[in-house]
């Protein structure tokens, strides 16, 4: 069977980070890595892991809320648009969203490039009308996609409440860039996650099989794999609380006991209790994630949300650049 045709642009986001970012997170105080080191292969694929969970509402939720949505999106946004994935992955959302609005164009953003390589193939071949184009770049740190021209009505899709994960300058530096993107008029489809009861939350980043515990360590165990390191992964513990002061989840790995960690030839030492700092998951409210967004230059056109109110997808419209 012949490939299917997709046009790639390679912005090299480079797996040397990993080192240099490892480094200067230990070096800290307090010690953080960044979470987007969490998803090299097996990270992906616990991720995915993570979505099956009972406890973990939000890929479900979305879902739902998606297809619930779907008519009156069609509606706002109308077909024959450029619709630009970030963060693409294997994602199923999209799939419900190229069905039902016929874009013309779909670019897939990813900073994993055989999984952006494999994901946007299958999707050229499964939907032959469409025109389809990867872009592998880290867009943590910038967002250059050659395939979104003025003359068309780009719409950007972010789901999975990914945004989440950024603080909240960050987030407004993203939705900035984002902005710049799809160009006036253009759109923001997005998905965040909601503040709700405590328990709901710790549940979710705590679930009884450990799933996310394994994603959490399995960053350890890729600095031993990848980086000349002696870490242990069995000498720490996967910690992760809400902590309602910015509204976040935390995630941590904390040290079981007194050791030296080494990598190349530095030492990194550890009392029991001190912790690494691998993510923060930010909830909002409908309102306060509008605030960010006009922060932006985005305006919330449209909101959808479960009957439980758990999680939100917002269509925001891109007016234009706010003036600093
Ligand atoms: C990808 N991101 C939105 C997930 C979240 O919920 O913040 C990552 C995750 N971390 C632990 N579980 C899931």
């Amino acid at each position: 069977m012949k490939s299917p045709v997709v046009r790639f642009h390679d912005a090299h986001p480079g797996a040397a980070d990993l080192h240099r970012e490892v480094l200067e997170g230990l070096s800290a105080r307090p010690r953080a890595i960044p979470a987007k080191f969490f998803y090299d292969e097996r990270g992906s694929e616990l991720f995915d892991a993570i979505c099956e969970l009972p406890e973990y509402y939000q890929t479900r939720t979305e879902m739902a809320i998606l297809r619930r949505a779907l008519p009156e999106l069609v509606a706002l946004i109308g077909t024959e648009c450029t619709l630009v994935e970030l963060g693409s992955g294997a994602s199923k959302k999209v799939r419900l969203l190229l069905e039902e609005l016929r874009p013309s164009g779909y670019v897939g953003v990813d900073i994993s490039k055989e999984f952006l390589l494999t994901s946007t193939e299958t999707l050229a071949h499964d939907y032959p009308w469409l025109e389809v184009h990867a872009v592998c770049v880290d867009f943590s740190r910038g967002l250059e996609v050659p395939y979104c021209d003025a003359a068309s009505h780009n719409v950007a899709f972010f789901p999975g409440s990914s945004i989440g994960n950024f603080d909240p300058d960050d987030s407004v530096r993203l939705l900035r860039a984002i902005g710049q993107m799809v160009g006036p008029g253009g759109h923001l489809l997005i998905g965040t996650d909601l503040k709700k009861s405590v328990d709901v939350l710790n549940a979710a980043y705590n679930d009884a099989a450990g799933v996310t515990a394994a994603f959490n360590l399995n960053l350890l165990q890729r600095i031993r794999d990848e980086l000349d390191s002696d870490v242990d992964p069995e000498t720490f513990a996967h910690y992760a609380f809400y902590n309602p002061g910015p509204g976040r989840i935390e995630m941590h790995l904390v040290s079981k006991i007194t050791q030296r960690v080494r990598i190349d030839d530095q030492h990194f030492a550890f009392e029991p209790g001190e912790s690494i700092h691998t993510e923060n998951s930010y909830k909002y409210t409908v309102a306060g994630f509008a605030e960010l967004a006009a922060r932006a230059g985005f305006r919330q056109q449209a909101v959808w949300l479960d009957d439980a109110q758990l999680f939100s997808v917002q269509l925001l419209a891109f007016d234009a650049s706010p003036v600093d």
